[in-house]
């Protein structure tokens, strides 16, 4: 993590969605953005992620990612309470594998919007790819790490199976 001020805050319901959060942090380290996470759910912290989430734009976060499970009402809550774009992750569960996190959070009534990505470690590690996309179109320095990042990526797939 860099010492600048974040620019995207990722946040997640419960501490058991660390695993899977993680690698939206890894994620963000690996572009170089400056970033910060907490542990604040929509269900037994509202009054403390309400007073996180109102606070962020001022405090210069561009981009909010809300991982959570089960009823996963986090992104929705969060998107209910800024401006700012919300990425939803959708948590892999025990019971349902997921699917009732991610069809929870995917179906926002119309007005405010949660851009959900994959359930588990892949959702998390696009979501902050999105929210890299999106800073880098107002950021040249972003845009070209993102250029960087994703030329590697190709360059890495390999043409036969080996
Ligand atoms: C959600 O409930 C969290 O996001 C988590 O995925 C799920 C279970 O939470 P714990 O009971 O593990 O704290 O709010």
């Amino acid at each position: 993590m860099t010492t600048e001020a974040p620019l995207v805050g990722i946040l997640m319901g419960s501490q058991s969605d660390w695993d899977t959060m993680k690698n939206a942090v890894d994620t963000l380290n690996k572009l170089g953005i400056a970033n910060e996470a907490n542990v604040l759910s929509a269900h037994r912290n509202a009054d403390r992620l309400t007073e996180y989430v109102k606070g962020a734009k001022g405090r210069g976060l561009k981009v909010l990612i809300a991982g959570a499970g089960m009823a996963a009402a986090l992104p929705g809550a969060v998107a209910a309470l800024t401006p700012l774009p919300v990425l939803g992750i959708p948590m892999e569960t025990r019971v349902m594998g997921g699917i009732d996190s991610l069809l929870s959070m995917v179906q926002m009534p119309r007005g405010i919007p949660v851009g959900t990505l994959a359930i588990g470690n892949s959702g998390a590690v696009n979501a902050a790819l999105m929210a890299v996309a999106i800073l880098a179109l107002s950021d040249e320095k972003i845009a070209a790490a993102l250029d960087k990042f994703r030329a590697e990526q190709s360059a890495a797939v390999t043409k036969l199976p080996a």
